[in-house]
C-alpha cells in the first residue's frame, strides 16, 4: 500500500467505439487523481446480465490511493465518463466507458448512487479476476 489517503479499486469497462483507447485514456485520467496506481491486464469479456445483445466488453481494474472523499471520487469518475461521451439512455446499455467505484478502503457506504463495496462485484469475474491480479490483499477481510 503506502502513499497518502485511502486505497480504492475502480472497475473499467467499454464496449462501444475504440475500447482500448477509451480504457487507456481513462487510466491516464485516473493517474491525475490517484497515486501508487496499479493497472490490470485488459481482458475481453462476454456481456453479462444485459438486456439485449451487445458487443463484447474490454474490462480492467485500476487500484490507487486518493485523498478525495468517496463522493468526490464518484463525481470525478462520472466526469471522466461524460468526457468520453458516455450516454445513459437505459440501464446496462452498451457504453463507451463505464467507471465503477468498487472499493473505497474498507468502508461501507450506502448512499444514493454511491454504494461500496459495489453490491454485485463479487459475482463479476470481469472485476474480481483483474482485482486479484493487481491487489489480492484488497479481497481479504472485506466488510
Ligand atoms: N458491465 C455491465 C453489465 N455487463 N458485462 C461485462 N462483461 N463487462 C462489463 O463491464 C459489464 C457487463 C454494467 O455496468
Ligand atoms: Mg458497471
Ligand atoms: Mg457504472
Amino acid at each position: 500500500m503506502g502513499g497518502v489517503g485511502v486505497q480504492v479499486a475502480i472497475a473499467l469497462g467499454s464496449n462501444l467505439g475504440d475500447r482500448e483507447a477509451h480504457l487507456n485514456q481513462a487510466v491516464q485520467e485516473l493517474g491525475k487523481i490517484l497515486t501508487d496506481v496499479r493497472v490490470s491486464t485488459f481482458i475481453n469479456t462476454k456481456p453479462v446480465d444485459v438486456l439485449e445483445p451487445q458487443p463484447d466488453y474490454l474490462n480492467a481494474v485500476v487500484v490507487g490511493n486518493t485523498s478525495l472523499s468517496a463522493r468526490e471520487l464518484l463525481n470525478a469518475l462520472l466526469a471522466i465518463e461524460r468526457a468520453h461521451s458516455r450516454e445513459r439512455k437505459t440501464a446496462k446499455a452498451a457504453r463507451t466507458l463505464d467507471l465503477d467505484l468498487i472499493l473505497y478502503g474498507r468502508e461501507t457506504i450506502n448512499e444514493s448512487g454511491l454504494e461500496v463495496p459495489h453490491p454485485r462485484f463479487r459475482d463479476r469475474d470481469f472485476v474480481v479476476g483483474p482485482l486479484r491480479e493487481i491487489a489480492p490483499e484488497m479481497l481479504e477481510d472485506l466488510p
